[in-house]
């Protein structure tokens, strides 16, 4: 099968090159979804907000009659862009439909849309596709290709009979003229995000593909066809993780996180469960340290306007983004094995082959020094990003100590920046001996394995640093390589959430293996009661050791994971 873009003369490097320096994007949820904003009839509806009219079994003419109040009278597309702008972020990326079925556009194909089926008679994907071509922001659009809950044939509606209908006719008649449409309309589309592609076969995906070819540099995203048929058509341009950052990042791929403000996608006037603006950065500049782009949400109300409290987060980012840039945009990830406790890094290559090393601190020991493990090259100089001062960075027997100034107060992350004279080439560190003699392996050291469609991932940072994704018993692995100064008896414990009786196992891997496998009974109420499990007794050969964690169970059973923990146990001398 052909590439999404093999019709495309722009080759994928040079359709990348202005993402790879973005980082940083705004993504909006906005729709029908936006003016019940959660409720209906009196009712709170749980799940996604844009979620409403499936949750609550809306049926489809009733729902339509939302399109008679929408009326977005304060949707100011320059001001949203400026908005973008002044947040530092370089793209937009608006739903023109999502899975309610309701167009931001003029459609000719269906109706059932802000200009023809509305009293505002607006089209919001020109407006914002004008302002952003005014102030040069890249524009992108979201397109529910698969899920329509309004249309006959399209995906997702089981509660309305009156919605079913052939879903090839519907893709032929909606779905791929509205995505013809939007990239035939609207001057340069820099971004397609595809979303939900249930039954999204090669054949049918093909007839999206040949779309594409009209926007010569368009970036799509790895949602267009079905999970199991993407190898053999297409990955995509980016992958997609959402709400979650990978622990590595995602290897040999360009890679886009996708985050809410808050709980919910679209709009919802109960939750007020705002990111902070130092989690948002945080997150923005883990992303940077391995790679990827961050696209931040942000729900519309149904008035159009954006949540104040987003907005003066944002503008905060941006005013940090302003003093602290070079260190985020066309970046490239960071060049340690490990994530280390201070904060992240991130790297510049210069075109005298000098590197620019990113160190950005949000957890200032109180020694003031933080350690590059690894690091074998002495930095030519160093100095604080924002107000130059000077940074002392000695090589040391582990690697290089830079010894910082004292905490800009003003600032939520303080960046140091290294001059290093060539790529630095980062010995491989593995776990050590904390200060009680224990080894505690972070689940940012675990390598992680799975079937492809629930492949176990890391969530959370620094200590709520969780291995989730872990509920298919039976199928997932979490490994760990790490270094034993000393043999003996070491006990295996780890610090889990189990939500459902368990057999779990820990393997000694290589030539003296062994296993020692432990039943656990549910924890706990919820998935959020952790607490040390002993796991066993092992004993372990000085050197370099990989230990395997598993269930031995073959069905659903929720479980998380963070530290492992392994303790020196010491053996009674023999009498
Ligand atoms: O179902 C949608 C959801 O409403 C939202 O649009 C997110 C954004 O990535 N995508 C789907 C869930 O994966």
């Amino acid at each position: 099968m052909s590439d999404t873009n093999e019709k495309i003369p722009l080759n994928r490097d040079k359709r990348m090159a202005w993402w790879r320096e973005a980082r940083f994007g705004m993504f909006i949820h906005f729709g029908l979804f936006s003016i019940p904003a959660g409720e209906w009839k009196g009712r709170e509806i749980g799940s996604y907000s844009e979620w409403i009219m499936n949750k609550a079994e809306i049926p489809v003419a009733e729902y339509a009659l939302l399109a008679d109040g929408f009326d977005p009278r304060s949707f100011d597309a320059d001001a949203i862009v400026c908005l973008a702008r002044e947040a530092g972020m370089r793209y937009i990326v608006l739903t023109a439909k999502h899975h309610e079925g309701f167009a931001l556009f003029r459609s000719r194909v269906s109706a059932f849309n802000s200009v023809d089926a509305s009293p505002c008679a607006r089209d919001l994907v020109g407006e914002l596709a004008a302002a952003c071509a005014r102030v040069g922001i890249r524009f992108g659009l979201y397109y529910s290709h698969s899920q329509d809950w309004h249309h006959p044939g399209g995906a997702g509606n089981f509660w309305d009979p009156s919605q079913q209908g052939d879903y090839d006719a519907y893709l032929d008649t909606v779905a791929v003229p509205q995505v013809r449409e939007l990239l035939g309309n609207y001057g340069p589309v820099s971004v397609l995000w595809y979303d939900t592609p249930r039954f999204m076969t090669a054949e049918r995906a093909g007839r999206f593909q040949a779309v594409h070819a009209m926007q010569p540099e368009l970036i799509v995203n790895n949602r267009l066809v079905s999970f199991d048929t993407r190898a053999a058509v297409t990955p995509g341009d980016t992958e997609t993780p959402e709400n979650f950052i990978p622990a590595n990042g995602c290897p040999g791929r360009d890679w886009e996180s996708c985050m809410t403000f808050n709980d919910n996608w679209g709009y919802r006037k109960s939750d007020l469960n705002w990111k902070s603006t130092e989690t948002l950065l945080r997150n923005l500049v883990d992303i940077a340290s391995k790679g990827g782009n961050f696209l931040l949400n942000v729900g519309l109300r149904g008035d159009g306007s954006v949540p104040e409290e987003n907005a003066a987060s944002l503008r905060s980012i941006g005013d940090w983004l302003g003093r602290h840039g070079d260190s985020v945009y066309g970046t490239q990830a960071g060049p340690f094995t490990r994530r280390m406790e201070w904060g992240r890094a991130t790297q510049r290559l210069n075109p005298d082959g000098s590197v620019t090393l990113y160190l950005h601190v949000w957890q200032r020991p109180e020694t003031g020094v933080i350690s590059l493990p690894g690091l074998r090259l002495e930095p030519l100089s160093g100095r604080m990003l924002s107000t130059g001062i000077p940074v002392t960075a000695v090589l040391s027997e582990a690697g290089v100590d830079v010894v910082l100034p004292a905490k800009n107060g003003g600032e939520l992350i303080d960046v140091a920046v290294l001059e290093l004279p060539g790529i630095p080439e980062i010995e491989p560190d593995r776990p050590q001996l904390d200060e009680l003699g224990r080894i505690v392996l972070s689940p940012l050291d675990a390598e992680l394995s799975g079937p492809d469609d629930a492949k176990p991932v890391v969530t959370g940072v620094d200590g709520n640093a969780t291995i989730s994704n872990l509920t298919r018993s039976g199928e997932w692995r979490v490994i760990y390589n790490f270094e034993v100064p000393e043999g003996g008896l070491w006990l295996v414990s780890a610090e889990l959430a189990i939500g459902a009786y368990q057999r779990l196992s820990v393997s000694l891997l290589g030539p003296h293996g062994t296993t020692v496998t432990t039943a656990f009974n549910a924890s706990g109420e919820g998935m959020d009661d952790f607490s040390i499990k002993e796991l066993g007794v092992m004993r372990l050969h000085p050197g370099l050791q990989a230990l395997e964690f598993r269930s031995e169970m073959t069905d659903l059973r929720p479980l998380l994971a963070r530290r492992f923990i392994l303790t020196p146990i010491r053996e009674r001398p023999a009498s």
